[in-house]
This record gives C-alpha cells, structure tokens and sequence, in this order.
C-alpha cells in the first residue's frame, strides 16, 4: 500500500471546495439523468487517497465472529453480487445557506450524487464469518489516516472509520462497481460500503476491515464529527451518530439569482429524497411560501435514492425578483421543515430555502 499521488482523472466538471484533500461538488443545475456519471458524482475525502494494489489488497472480516477470514479482492468479485441505486449525500450538504456562516466544507446543493453500486450483500460476509450472539455493532475500518480538522482535534493519526448497528446490515452491499465500473480511486477503489439511506460518512471508502463489536464504537468520526447534541433519557446531554438522511427536496434549476424570461413558461427541474422512507409528494412555491402546487415526478417512488421532479411555471409578466422553493413530504407523513434544526449543528440541513430569481 503507498499513498503517494497519482495522476488522478481531472474531474472536469466538478467545483472545487477543497484541493488537498480533494472535495468536490456535483454541478447540481446540470442535473439530468437519474444516475449521476462517475466523473461527475461529488467526492467528499478528509485525507489524501490511498492507492491500493489490486494484487495484494485484502479484505478482513474479524473480531466477535466464530471464523474470521481474509479474502483478497479477486476473490470477492467471484461471490455472487448486487446491483442497486444509491443516493449518496454528505451531511454537510447545503452548508453554505446557514446564516450565520459556519465552519466547513462551503458545499451548495452538490454534495449529493447517485449511482448504481455493484458488489456482495455484507449479510453473505456476515454469515461466512458466523457473528457472535453478543455482537451489536459493525465496524468499517479504512486505511486512509491524518489529523482531522475538525475541533477538537485529536492528538494524533486518526483512521477513518464508522460503525452500523448490526440491524441496519441487511441493507448494505460492499461494492466493488460504480455504475458499472470499477470504484474510481477517489471514490473508495477497490472497495468500499455502501449505507443506502445513511449520510455519506457512513459508507465508507477504501475498506480494509470489517470488525464485528459487543460494544457500542465510540470513534472520532461518530463522536466528535459527524456527530450531534442529544439527551438521554435522564436528560444528560450526549453525542449521537448522524445516521439517516433527513427528507429533503432541492432546486436544481432555476440557480440562484437566474434571469428568467417574463411572461414565459419556465421548466423548473429539482430531486427529493428521504431515507427508508419513499418521497411522496413535492410542492413548489414561487412566492416565498405563500402558496404551493404540486410537481410531477419522473421517477418511480423508491426507498434510498432521490426522485426527480418538473414543474411548469408560468412566469408571470411583471418583473422582479421572485423566491421559489420545494417541499416535500414522505410516505409517513413528514414534511420538510423549514428551519434548520440547531441541535444538528453544521450537518442536516434540509429546510426548504428560498432560491432568489430575477424575472425581468
Ligand atoms: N475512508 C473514508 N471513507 C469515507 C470518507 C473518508 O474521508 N474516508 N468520507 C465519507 C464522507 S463524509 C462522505 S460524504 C462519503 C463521500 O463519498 P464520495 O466521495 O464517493 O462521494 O464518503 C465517506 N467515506
Ligand atoms: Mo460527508
């Protein structure tokens, strides 16, 4: 293993929020297709990439199981696999719209990408390793280190990793394809989890070992970030892991502060996505709230990955700046809110907020 640089893929079309380590945003106004393509999906790295070998690359599956393994790579393509959609999005996603400006990533709306993830179901390397009655959680070791930069800084290297709890294994592949490639080295190569429904940290790249625990983790990268304030239930204040992706609808076009043609009828294009729970309806408003009509959908209603959506606005004839926004609402009923939560801190931002268009 090295962690030299490499010639990377230039990621053309992506805009840049960070070059060392490389933290890239999806153009979210030139959302198109459903499946977001390789070059173009968001990356989101807290340390330089690792390079891996292929050859000498091993996947470990260890700790409270009754027959740990190794399986090399070529190995674990040879398992019977897995194809399905993911949307991925970086808890930090939107940042940039919390007034006051926080610290962090500057991300817009492009800290959100979805692929087809292609690899073994975790619940086969699971079985293979018999997990222990007493196991709780999942533990996701990778091999890329550094100093975090996120206070509190720790003293010293800090390795990537997350823990699932052992319930939310049934969902997760170990994916070796992206969209029918192999994982891009920015995006994990050779392998990585995939947590559909989880905030991006969860699926972790560039894994090395899969450790089953009897004891809760209590890590840097669930604990410290990517972590949130909550009470007990003796009303202690407590850290807690960000896990699910809160429902959220987003407008991909009109940007920000577009001129839009009076009188004309504008095609307003966006994406809802919420957890395990389905995106049921979209509302837009092109009067700052006041009032919503429905949009219509172009894809299927499916747990896990965002729902494109269309509306025809009439522009009206008379000229100014107009505020549209979305809202969405899942299957169980919830409703996008439309403050940010604080206890959420610089993560989970999924209030609708108004995009400022000139009509003129
Ligand atoms: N090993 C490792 N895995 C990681 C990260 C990382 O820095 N190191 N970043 C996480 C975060 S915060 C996100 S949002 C997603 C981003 O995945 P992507 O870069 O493929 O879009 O990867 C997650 N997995
Ligand atoms: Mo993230």
């Amino acid at each position: 293993m090295s962690t030299a640089s490499v010639a990377a893929e230039p990621n053309i079309g992506l805009i840049i929020r960070e070059r060392d380590p490389l933290n890239l945003e999806y153009p979210f106004d030139e959302l198109d297709e459903f499946l977001t393509p390789n070059d173009l999906f968001y990356i989101r790295s807290h340390f330089k990439a690792p390079v891996l070998d292929r050859d000498s690359y091993e996947l470990a599956v260890y700790g409270a199981v009754a027959k740990p393994f190794k399986i090399p790579y070529e190995e674990l393509l040879a398992l019977p696999s897995v194809t399905r959609p993911a949307t991925l999005e970086c808890a930090g996603n939107g940042r940039i719209f919390l007034v006051p400006q926080v610290k962090g990533a500057q991300w817009q709306l492009g800290a959100v990408s979805t692929a087809n993830w292609t690899g073994v179901p975790l619940s086969a390397l699971l079985e293979r390793a018999g997990v222990s009655p007493e196991a709780c959680e999942i533990l996701f070791e990778a091999c890329d280190k550094g100093t975090p930069r996120e206070e509190p800084v720790p003293p010293g290297e800090t390795q990537y990793a997350r823990s699932l709890a052992m319930a939310k294994a049934e969902d997760v592949i170990i994916a070796y394809q992206m969209n029918g490639e192999e994982i891009p080295i920015d995006h994990g190569f050779p392998l990585r989890a995939i947590v559909p429904g989880h905030y991006g940290m969860a699926s972790v790249k560039w894994l090395t070992g899969i450790r089953i625990l009897t004891e809760p983790f209590k890590g840097y990268w669930q604990t410290s970030d990517y972590g949130y304030w909550d009470y007990d239930e003796n009303n202690n204040p407590m850290r807690r892991a960000l896990g699910q992706m809160a429902l959220k609808s987003a407008i991909a076009r009109p940007r920000t502060r577009e001129f839009i043609p009076a009188g004309e009828s504008y095609r307003v294009f966006g994406a809802a996505w919420g957890s395990d729970t389905v995106v049921e309806q979209v509302e837009l408003s092109t009067d700052d709230g006041e009032t919503w009509e429905p949009v219509t959908f172009l894809d299927e209603a499916v747990p896990f990955v965002w729902r494109r959506w269309e509306f025809d606005w009439k522009v009206p004839v008379e000229k100014g700046t107009y505020i549209l926004k979305s809202r969405a609402t899942d299957s169980q009923g919830n409703v996008q809110p439309d403050h940010h939560d604080k206890k959420f801190g610089t993560y989970v931002i999924h209030h609708t907020f108004g995009i400022e268009v000139v009509v003129r």
